[in-house]
C-alpha cells in the first residue's frame, strides 16, 4: 500500500465543541499560526442559531490547545461590516506580513457571502480594515509576502456558470484588487472534478510556494471533500510548477467520514516548522478539528514528480 504523506496526530480530533467555555455545536475549518513561540488557533464555531462566530484557542505544542473564555471574532453590529456580517462569519485565514497578521473569513448576510479582512498585532485587539470581494467569494489567502510591491492572493469565486476554479489577484494597499486570473481547475473525472479552492496560507520552500488546496468530487450520496497541494513559483505566484495528480488527504477517520457533514477534510491552515516539516490542520467533517504532519520535501516532490495540468 501506498504511505500517506501526512501522519495523523495520535489523539485526534485535537479539538471539539466539550472543550469550549461558552455553548457552540461544532467547531472547526481553524487558521493556525505561530505568534511568539505560541500556536494561535483562530477556529470557526456554530452557534444553536446555525450561525457560526469565530473563537481562539492557544498552544505549546501545537496540538494540545486551550480555548479562551470568550469568542475572537463575531459579527459586527455597526457599520457597513454590520449589513455584511449578519448571518455569520467563517473559515478565517491568516497571513503574517510585516509584523501584522492579516485574516481574511468569509462574512455572510442576505446580499450572499464575500470577504472581510481584518488584521491584530497581539491576537488580543482586532481591527477590520475592509470588505475586499463582492459577493460570490470565498476561501481568500494572502501570500505572506509581496511580489514586485503587491499583495497577491488566491480565491475561488462561487459560481454555477463557471467551473469552481482557484484564482489569483493582485493588490498595491489590500483594498483594490486586480488583475485576475484562473490557475487551477477541476479536472473530470479526478479527485477535484467539482471543486478546486485554496485552503492554508502558502508556504515559502526553497523550490516554491506550497500551496495546501481543498478539492470536492461529487458522489451519489453527497460531495468527498479531500486536500491537495499545488506549488507556486517563488518570484511569480501565477507561474504553476506543478499541481500533484494525488490528493494528500482523505476522510477516513470516524470524525471525517461522518459528522455535521459526512466526508469532509478542509483546511484553513498549516505551520511550516524549522526542522522541514508542517504541521497541518483542518476541520473534520464540519464537526471537530484535527491535526497531522508531513514533510515539506515530500509534499514539494508530490507536485514536481507527478503533476496533472493546471487549467
Ligand atoms: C464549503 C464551506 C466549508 C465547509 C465545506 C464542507 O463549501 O462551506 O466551510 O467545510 O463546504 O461542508
Amino acid at each position: 500500500m501506498k504511505k500517506s504523506l501526512i501522519s495523523r496526530y495520535f489523539d485526534n480530533p485535537i479539538l471539539t465543541k466539550d472543550d469550549v467555555p461558552y455553548p457552540v455545536e461544532m467547531v472547526y475549518n481553524a487558521a493556525v499560526v505561530k505568534h511568539n513561540d505560541e500556536y494561535i488557533m483562530l477556529p470557526r464555531m456554530h452557534l444553536r442559531s446555525g450561525r457560526s462566530i469565530i473563537g481562539i484557542a492557544r498552544s505549546q505544542d501545537g496540538f494540545n490547545f486551550k480555548v479562551h473564555d470568550e469568542p475572537f471574532l463575531t459579527p459586527s453590529s455597526d457599520s457597513i461590516f454590520g449589513e455584511y456580517e449578519k448571518f455569520g462569519v467563517e473559515d478565517p485565514r491568516i497571513c503574517h506580513i510585516d509584523g501584522e497578521y492579516l485574516i481574511t473569513y468569509s462574512a455572510y448576510s442576505r446580499h450572499g457571502v464575500r470577504i472581510a479582512l481584518a488584521s491584530t498585532r497581539d491576537f488580543i485587539h482586532i481591527e477590520r480594515i475592509a470588505l475586499i470581494s463582492q459577493a460570490d467569494m470565498r476561501n481568500v489567502v494572502i501570500f505572506p509576502h509581496k511580489f514586485n510591491g503587491q499583495y497577491v492572493r488566491l480565491d475561488r469565486p462561487h459560481s454555477e456558470i463557471s467551473p469552481w476554479t482557484i484564482w489569483i489577484s493582485y493588490s498595491p494597499d489590500l483594498i483594490h484588487w486586480g488583475r485576475s486570473k484562473a490557475l487551477i481547475a477541476p479536472v473530470s473525472y479526478h479527485w477535484d472534478q467539482m471543486k478546486t479552492g485554496p485552503g492554508a496560507t502558502p508556504i515559502k520552500t526553497q523550490a516554491g510556494w506550497l500551496n495546501i488546496y481543498h478539492g470536492v468530487y461529487p458522489t451519489m450520496s453527497g460531495s468527498v471533500y479531500r486536500l491537495g497541494v499545488a506549488l507556486h513559483d517563488l518570484n511569480d505566484p501565477s507561474k504553476i510548477l506543478g499541481v500533484a495528480d494525488d490528493w494528500i488527504l482523505q476522510p477516513e477517520d470516524p470524525w471525517e467520514v461522518s459528522g455535521y457533514v459526512p466526508n469532509v477534510v478542509f483546511t484553513c491552515g498549516a505551520v511550516p516548522e524549522d526542522d522541514g516539516t508542517v504541521k497541518i490542520y483542518w476541520g473534520g467533517a464540519d464537526q471537530v478539528m484535527c491535526a497531522g504532519t508531513a514533510r515539506l520535501d515530500d509534499l514539494v516532490k508530490l507536485c514536481l514528480e507527478h503533476p496533472r495540468k493546471p487549467l
